[in-house]
């Protein structure tokens, strides 16, 4: 009997009910993915143990000989898969990490240019609802209403010529296409705006060479989570230029957060160390070739997608144009048939986000699983047939039994069979 199981058998028995979900269905939610057993011992070990506050060599707190190689280690291997000059490994997830970001830089009321949330941005990228929008003042721009999820950089110059930005951000969480950072650069040179880049999902995409790095095109600030494509904990990690290092570590700490986690910061050395690694940077390109698999199944089986396909590891699909199911509904048949996605709003979607039109699907667990081109045909066909026969109980349940066939084939690392 483990530890765990003799001193609370109920959240052991929680967890290992979650083995077998995460084993027998299929995660197509775009920002999940599978850690290796390496990832997760050193995110379960016992430097949860330890108060870390301060920085490697300058730490308020003594006994920090082992805290420091660990974060040493995650800084290094983060500035060398990204070409970067510093990182900071601390924040604590995504929104904390952005928010550290804007609060380096900005006074309450200071201007930021966003991705709309409807058309791809974040929560933290200025909505309403979060305490960044309330604080600074976001201009958010949205996709092309024509032109298959394009933006129009004539439009946002001069939308940035007015508002003088301070920061010019880009970056997304449900846009299936790809960016030229050149063109926001430009834009922030113009205004005399610092860029930033949040590649919160596209992190390991990056780090695995299949898609463009913003500091290629000269951007002074990356912001990713190391938990979506880079197969990391749940964190967060700041890259920026040496210039900017000093005033991201204050604002980081002390400015926002208090002792960093540094079991998690374990793990995301850990999980840097395998993206450096050659089979990274196939996974990485196999999740793209998955992606397009998988769009054009689901196109040639009545899915509309939004822009017509996908340019990265994700895919938005309108279900109510395509079936007549709203996102929520569509992501409950889904889990019926032990597949999961999330509903998701789309563009300037009439519905409300707790009943929005869509849904959202990627690839990155999926690859991780070993699947490939010839699987994602078949999730494809599944998730259509699903989605036309929602109200089919028969069918949903038949639906189920061979999708869990067909997951048993593909072991989740990390969970013993
Ligand atoms: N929740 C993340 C996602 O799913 O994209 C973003 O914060």
């Amino acid at each position: 009997m483990s530890a765990l199981q003799e001193t609370d058998p109920k959240v052991f028995q929680a967890i290992e009910n979650e083995k077998i979900r995460q084993s027998e269905g299929i995660e197509l939610i775009p920002s999940e993915n599978y850690v290796s057993a390496a990832v997760l011992e050193a995110n379960g070990s016992i430097l949860t143990n330890k108060y870390a506050e301060g920085y490697p060599g300058k730490r308020y707190y003594g006994g920090q000989e082992n805290t420091d190689i660990v974060e040493n280690l995650a800084r290094d291997r983060a500035k060398k898969l990204f070409k970067c000059d510093h990182a900071n490994v601390q924040p604590l997830s995504g929104s904390p990490m952005n928010q550290a970001v804007y609060m380096a830089f900005l006074k309450p009321g200071d201007t930021i240019l966003g991705m709309d949330l409807s058309h791809g941005g974040h929560l933290t990228h200025g909505h309403p609802v979060s305490h960044m929008g309330k604080i600074f003042n976001f201009v958010r721009y949205k996709t092309h209403p024509e032109n298959k999820g394009k933006i129009d950089f004539d439009e946002l110059m001069k939308v940035a010529k007015e508002t003088q930005p301070k920061i010019v951000l880009c970056g997304y969480t449900s846009y299936p296409r790809d960016y030229d950072y050149s063109d926001f650069k430009k834009i922030a040179d113009e205004v005399g705006a610092i860029t930033m880049a949040d590649v919160a999902h596209i992190g390991g995409l990056i780090a695995g060479g299949v898609m463009r790095n913003p500091f290629d095109y000269g951007f002074d600030i990356v912001t990713t989570t190391t938990h979506k494509t880079l197969r990391g904990p749940r964190g967060g990690m700041i890259l920026c230029k040496e210039k900017f290092a000093q005033i991201i570590d204050k604002s980081v700490f002390p400015g926002l957060q208090g002792g960093p986690h540094m079991n998690t910061i374990s793990a995301i050395a850990v999980a840097l160390e395998e993206a450096l690694q050659p089979e990274f940077k196939e996974y990485a390109a196999q999740v793209l070739k998955n992606a397009k698999a998988l769009a054009q199944t689901l196109m040639d089986n009545g899915v509309e997608l939004i822009t017509g396909g996908t340019d990265n590891h994700m895919m938005v699909a309108n279900t109510v144009s395509s079936f007549d199911l709203d996102g929520t509904d569509a992501e409950k048949t889904l889990d019926k048939v032990a597949i999961t996605v999330n509903k998701q709003v789309i563009p300037d979607d009439p519905k409300p986000p707790l009943r929005p039109s869509g849904i959202r699907i990627g690839t990155p667990a999926a690859t991780t699983r070993g699947m490939k081109e010839e699987e994602m045909k078949k999730l494809g066909k599944w998730i259509a047939e699903a989605l036309k026969n929602h109200d089919n109980e028969e069918k949903l349940a038949e639906i189920k039994e061979q999708v869990k066939t067909f997951c048993k084939k593909y072991p989740v690392p990390g969970i013993k069979a």
